[in-house]
């Protein structure tokens, strides 16, 4: 070995792990349960599918490093995704707010996300469209990284118990604020939920089943991944986008089904007060469909029982999710 060569001398030192390290915890051995439901699942990561198992990023992605990338939960029924076009324009409009961009069209896209499901042999089930920004270095400039990436995920999902669609759930109010936009636009559907995240162990630790996010205001934003809808002599009501609520799929889904069945529609603010007065409360998200509120904080939401305009808009959302949309075998 060369010891006096200053080159040398100049090399960073490698450490190199001492025969009896050991480097814990090893994933070798761990349970590797499969997330997504469906056997043999393919998953497709920027052109290609792999195994549950093989289908990776790198560490140095800045979706993993920073939360620094989007998504989509898309739903697809009877062998139609619902809202599909809906769902892309505003994964493009997410990308543009952060100045990422996606490295294919709306139809390429279009396109790899249909093929995912054929391969993955399924009719019913949702599918989770990720763009990272890819990868880069340990700063988080996000000029270092130069491919975003694009990683298309489907699964067979329910989100809530059968039950809880006849009985209704249970909310309670967190602590934790949603973010302002100022800070952090909840119009993005950015990788960063930590802050829905904390919301919903607070969900959890008070034993409810969804937590019910306030703005900087006081006035009610959404839940951690829905939408909340109140109904008040008739009328419907659903915070504004400026109040922190997702422009969600779901939610304008709601309004048209509202306005089809002749209710009178309004986007308000609303306050925890007129949650707990309300005749009817429910919640919409792609994932949780449309699903009844029956206790908000410990007081009962009207008679306690899933309301009869709700049983009327997520009948005619059971409907509309059968017949429309996408064809993915056609
Ligand atoms: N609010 C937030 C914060 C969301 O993330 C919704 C409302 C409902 O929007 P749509 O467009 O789905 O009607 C969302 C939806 C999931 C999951 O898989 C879904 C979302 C986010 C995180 C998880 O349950 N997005």
């Amino acid at each position: 070995m060369k010891t006096t060569d200053a080159a040398v001398l100049d090399e960073p030192k490698i450490h190199e792990p001492t025969a009896d390290a050991v480097v814990e915890p090893a994933i070798e051995g761990r349970p590797r349960p499969t997330t997504v439901g469906i056997k043999d699942a393919k998953i497709y990561v920027d052109g290609k599918f792999y195994t549950e198992a093989d289908a990776k990023v790198s560490v140095f992605d800045h979706g993993l490093l920073y939360g620094d990338g989007i998504f989509e939960g898309i739903r697809f029924y009877n062998g139609r995704v619902f809202r599909l076009g809906d769902h892309l324009d505003r994964l493009w409009d997410s990308a543009r707010s952060i100045c990422l961009e996606i490295p294919m069209t709306k139809q390429g896209m279009t396109e790899a996300l249909l093929e995912t499901i054929r391969q993955n042999h399924v009719r019913d089930g949702y599918v989770r469209l990720v763009v990272t920004r890819g990868i880069g270095n340990l700063g988080l400039n996000p000029t270092q990284c130069k491919w975003p990436s694009v990683i298309i995920i489907v699964a067979a999902i329910t989100l809530y118990h059968e039950n809880l669609y006849r009985k209704g759930l249970t909310i309670v109010t967190c602590a934790t604020r949603r973010c302002n936009a100022g800070a952090l636009n909840p119009a993005v559907k950015s990788l960063n939920y930590l802050n829905n995240v904390m919301a919903r162990l607070e969900a959890n630790l008070a034993d409810a089943d969804e937590a019910l996010m306030l703005n900087d205001a006081g006035n009610v934003a959404e839940c951690t991944a829905d939408n909340v809808f109140v109904v008040k002599r008739g009328q419907i009501v659903t915070p504004p986008v400026t109040a922190g609520a997702l422009r969600g799929i779901t939610r304008s889904v709601a309004f048209e089904i509202a306005a089809e069945l002749g209710f009178k529609t309004l986007k308000a603010d609303i306050t925890r007060h007129d949650i707990y007065v309300a005749d009817e409360c429910f919640l919409t998200g792609t994932a949780a469909e449309i699903v009844p509120v029956v206790k908000a904080d410990g007081r009962v939401i009207g008679n306690g029982k899933p309301g009869p305009i709700t049983t009327r808009i997520i009948a005619r959302f059971r409907e509309m999710t059968r017949e429309t949309g996408t064809p993915i075998f056609a």
